[in-house]
């Protein structure tokens, strides 16, 4: 199965709100969301691996893959894709021993310095790339200033591995996103506190020209 970044959907519970992570997700992919990330900052271990076993069945069969933020005992325990992970996350290359070949793994980088290391590890290691945030966004608490989209077109040109970008994006900016180049977009607020979560990932991907 290639691997379709198009159009990422990072789930939120707060986000979500009363419809829940599960009902948003169902709703996002028949508007178009290519892959999902399970992510709770707030969860216990417990709690996020019984989301992400409801998530991964509600996802069988659809081809759309559920990675899961931070935790790669959590992945492997409910039978995820694969997961992401941050710079300060257990470290790609050991992820990638213990998930084995057709495991997927992300990485977070914000700079060019994190792209050129990510680059160079063997090829395989890493699945693609999360660059960002694109624009100002509330959803990371400890997000870093935003790039802006030339950095972020230039960041995603330096490599040969996949990028997705994200922090801020929305249907109203997904049109300036996808200029840069970038092979996806991951969204988390403009979906998961979408009234209609189906048509704002629509919109997403319509954005594309
Ligand atoms: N990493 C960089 S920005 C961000 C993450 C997880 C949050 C994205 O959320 P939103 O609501 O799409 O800005
Ligand atoms: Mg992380």
């Amino acid at each position: 199965m290639t691997l379709d970044l198009s159009v990422y959907l990072v789930t939120d519970p707060e986000l979500c709100g009363e419809r829940g992570v599960l009902a948003t997700v169902e709703a996002a992919v028949r508007g178009g969301v290519s892959a999902v990330q399970l992510r709770d900052k707030q969860a216990t271990g417990r709690q996020l691996l019984a989301v992400a076993v409801d998530l991964a069945r509600a996802l069988d069969g659809t081809g759309v893959p559920l990675l899961v933020n931070d935790r790669l005992d959590i992945a492997l325990a409910a039978g995820a894709d694969g997961v992401h992970l941050g710079q300060s996350d257990l470290d790609v290359e050991s992820a990638r021993r213990l998930g084995g070949p057709d495991f997927l793994i992300g990485l977070t980088v914000s700079r060019a310095e994190e792209i050129a290391l990510a680059s160079a590890l063997p090829v395989g290691t890493v699945d693609y790339l999360g660059i960002g945030p694109v624009f100002p966004t509330t959803t990371k608490r400890d997000a870093l200033g935003a790039l802006g989209l030339d950095a972020v077109a230039a960041l995603s040109s330096s490599t040969e591995l996949p990028c997705v970008g994200i922090g801020g994006i929305t249907a109203q900016n997904a049109a300036s996103v996808w200029a840069t180049g970038l092979d996806g977009l991951a969204v988390a607020s403009a979906v998961c506190a979408a009234v209609d979560p189906s048509a704002a990932a629509a919109a997403i991907k319509g954005a594309r020209s």
